[in-house]
């Protein structure tokens, strides 16, 4: 008895270990290949070097493999005559269920400054569960998202700045007015948009952060 249910262990072992190999074989089968375009705002360069003479129109993110985690660096470069915070979004997938086999992130310092060059770290990691996708591609656009830390425009970065943020602390953006309201609204309601450096309609820690890297400096 004892035996035949050692040998009932060591087939199941066996199956289990065979699934596993035909699993694997299935999706290193599956070969992923694309070229994504790269599209940017007036302003933002793009290039391969860090001298900006070779500009990026597209990347070629060759064949990738499930499981697979591709990096691609580029530089960004700010041509306006204004601070940003450059901001990278995907749109345009094709077929569209490949972003959920594809994650795309990047990684950037926050601001980038006037004439500044920047190193942008681009990732792309497919799924170890990918399988039916032969081709697939996506375009990268590139924004920068133009911040003011004078709010007062008196042309210094200060504790003045800094108390305007404060004061319109946790308000959010509200459609009606285009102004920003706390919830229920403070005796200073409402405040103005200008303190949302980060233009992403909320009034928080991240915008006090934005003046505060700025603190002292004359625009
Ligand atoms: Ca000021
Ligand atoms: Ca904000």
């Amino acid at each position: 008895m004892e035996r035949k249910e050692s040998i009932a262990v060591v087939l199941m072992f066996v199956v289990v270990i065979l699934a596993i190999v035909t699993v694997n074989f299935v999706l290193f089968e599956t070969i992923i290949s694309n070229v994504s375009a790269v599209e940017t705002a007036i302003g933002i360069g793009v290039y391969w070097d860090v001298n900006c003479s070779s500009r990026v129109d597209s990347i070629d993110w060759g064949v990738l493999y499930p499981g697979e985690v591709k990096e691609v660096r580029v530089y960004v470069r700010n041509e306006l005559n204004e601070s940003f915070i450059l901001v990278l979004t995907t749109v345009n997938w094709n077929p569209e269920n490949a972003s959920r086999h594809l994650d795309f992130s990047w990684s950037a310092p926050a601001l980038v400054k006037v004439s500044e060059v920047v190193e942008v770290i681009q990732v792309l990691s497919v799924s170890s569960h990918t399988i039916g996708i032969s081709d697939f591609s996506f375009d990268i656009i590139l924004e920068g998202i133009v911040i003011t830390p004078d709010i007062n425009g008196d042309g210094i970065v200060n504790i003045m700045d800094i108390a305007i943020v404060a004061q319109a602390y946790g308000a959010k953006y509200n459609e009606t007015d285009g102004m920003y309201w706390h919830d229920p609204p403070c005796k200073y309601c409402p405040h103005t948009g200008d303190a949302d450096l980060n233009s992403d309609e909320k009034i928080d820690i991240r915008d006090i952060a934005l003046v505060a890297k700025h603190y002292g400096e004359e625009l």
